[in-house]
């Protein structure tokens, strides 16, 4: 029986998908040892877990995290999704699926309100529509995000996201069928998969994880977790979301304009001049609608 130290990926209701340090492919450990600690493990997580006799690992005790990622729920409680993630590694498909901004929107308004990171990946550029690709990658650009346009299944454009990786504690996010899996085959990352029972009902659910160690930082894949619901927000809380709205926010007429329908609103002069994309705008309006 020897002690190790874990970096944990995608956990489940008993058991957890833990990195040892030197082993390249995931394992499964189980949980049952923290049962009745104070916090349940989450993706980010530095563990110890012992190894034991058959091979078998059991999750022991959770180091103290750095920082937490938290989604707001209603009634004023937060889940924890994440421990000691400095970045967000959004993906969005350029074609098959279409991109939708909205959700593009709605992740980097997470990060920018948990003061995390956000890096913009656009897949597909081979399906893309034209002058889609070069358009995005403006008006993120023009915000300050990186932005990488990369073919993964071609292995095109691979390297910027590796550069970017290097000493970031990052979470993958983005909709089924963006290329998520595919960008941890392209970085050469290792996966896991298999059925996790639930203690003492039996049940069977399949759990994922996707590990990518960059030089001293980690990416991670863990369904679920990228459901980053915004939570029950107010006009001015979720225009936080939005950096750009900042500094027009600064000339509308009301300290407290929530930009929807105000008169003198700045923010929404600057949209119709142009200073602020429209789209980014469209975003913010129907996330307003959804947590409201
Ligand atoms: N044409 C094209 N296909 C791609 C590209 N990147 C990924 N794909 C394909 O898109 C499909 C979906 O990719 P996945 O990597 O499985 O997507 P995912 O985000 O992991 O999806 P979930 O696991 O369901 O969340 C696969 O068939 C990939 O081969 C790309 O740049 N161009
Ligand atoms: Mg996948
Ligand atoms: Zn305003």
């Amino acid at each position: 029986m020897t002690l190790a130290r874990a970096l944990v990926i995608s956990t489940g209701r008993n058991s957890a998908w833990v990195a040892l340090d030197g082993e390249p492919t995931p394992r499964l450990a189980q949980l049952r040892r923290v049962a009745g600690a104070r916090s349940m493990p989450v993706p980010g997580d530095w563990a110890m877990v012992r190894m034991l006799e058959d091979d078998s690992v059991v999750l022991e005790s959770l180091e103290p995290r750095r920082t937490v990622l938290a989604r707001a729920s209603a009634r004023g409680r937060s889940k924890t999704l994440a421990a000691n993630v400095d970045t967000l590694v959004t993906v969005t498909s350029l074609g098959d699926p279409p991109p939708r901004t909205v959700t593009l929107d709605q992740l980097l308004a997470f990060a920018e309100r948990a003061s995390v990171a956000a890096i913009v990946v656009l897949t597909k550029p081979d399906r893309a529509a034209a002058g889609v690709p070069e358009q995005l990658a403006q008006t993120y650009g023009a915000l300050g995000y990186s932005v990488i346009v990369c073919n993964p299944r071609a292995g095109e454009n691979v390297a910027p996201l590796r550069a970017a990786l290097v000493g970031r504690q990052a979470l993958l996010c983005g909709v089924s069928g963006v290329g998520k899996s595919t960008i941890f085959a392209a970085l050469g990352g290792r996966g896991a998969t298999g059925d996790v029972s639930r203690h003492g009902l039996g049940r069977q659910t399949t759990m994922a994880a996707h590990l990518y160690r960059s030089e001293s930082g980690f990416l991670i894949d863990s369904p679920g977790v990228s459901d980053f619901g915004l939570g029950d927000l107010s006009p001015a809380e979720l225009a936080r979301g939005f950096r750009e709205f900042a500094a027009p926010a600064l000339g509308c007429r009301f300290t407290d304009c929530t930009h929807l329908r105000e008169p003198d609103c700045a923010v929404a002069a600057a949209v119709a001049r142009g200073a602020i994309a429209g789209s980014r705008y469209a975003s913010y309006r129907k996330l307003q609608r959804s947590s409201a």
